[in-house]
């Protein structure tokens, strides 16, 4: 079934310059490309975005983190794509990520409180819907 997905690409990803590699990974691996916008990210957005994880310890870091720059915000659609964008990210933790994949690529443990992984991506059906919804309301 053809799906979408909600996609970010974290200030660490856009202040490194690694946009457009990340984008070209997105579309070499076949997905189409729906919306793509550069946007400053707000604590309540933020708060909306993470609600599972607000009250976490690493909550307050994360949202310093997601305040530091522009994010890139992306809506990429194909079969199974929710599931395959984790994949192509590879595990939260950018030390342990299997090269190959963006994280196991391209990202590193740095000395912060937060994992700077350098990108976000929905984890289920529901979660694409509902974070699709608060980065693109008009989708
Ligand atoms: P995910 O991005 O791989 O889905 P989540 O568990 O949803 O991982 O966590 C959201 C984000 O919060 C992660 O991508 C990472 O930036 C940060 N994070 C998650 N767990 C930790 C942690 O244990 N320490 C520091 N930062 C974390
Ligand atoms: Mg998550």
């Amino acid at each position: 079934m053809t799906e979408r997905t909600l996609i970010l690409v974290k200030p660490d990803g856009v202040q490194r310059g690694l946009s457009g590699e990340i984008l070209r990974r997105i579309e070499a691996k076949g997905y189409t490309l729906v919306a793509v916008e550069l946007r400053q990210a707000t604590p309540e957005l933020l708060a909306q975005h993470y609600e599972e994880h607000v009250g976490k310890p690493f909550y307050e870091p994360l949202v310093e983190f997601m305040l530091s720059g522009p994010t890139l915000a992306v809506v990429a659609e194909g079969e199974r794509v929710i599931e395959g964008f984790r994949s192509l990210a590879g595990v939260t933790d950018p030390t342990t990520a299997a090269p190959g994949t963006i994280r196991g690529d391209l990202g590193r443990q740095w000395p912060t409180k937060v994992l700077q992984n350098l990108v976000h991506g929905s984890d289920s059906e529901e979660s694409a819907a509902r974070e699709i919804g608060i980065w693109f309301p008009a989708l």
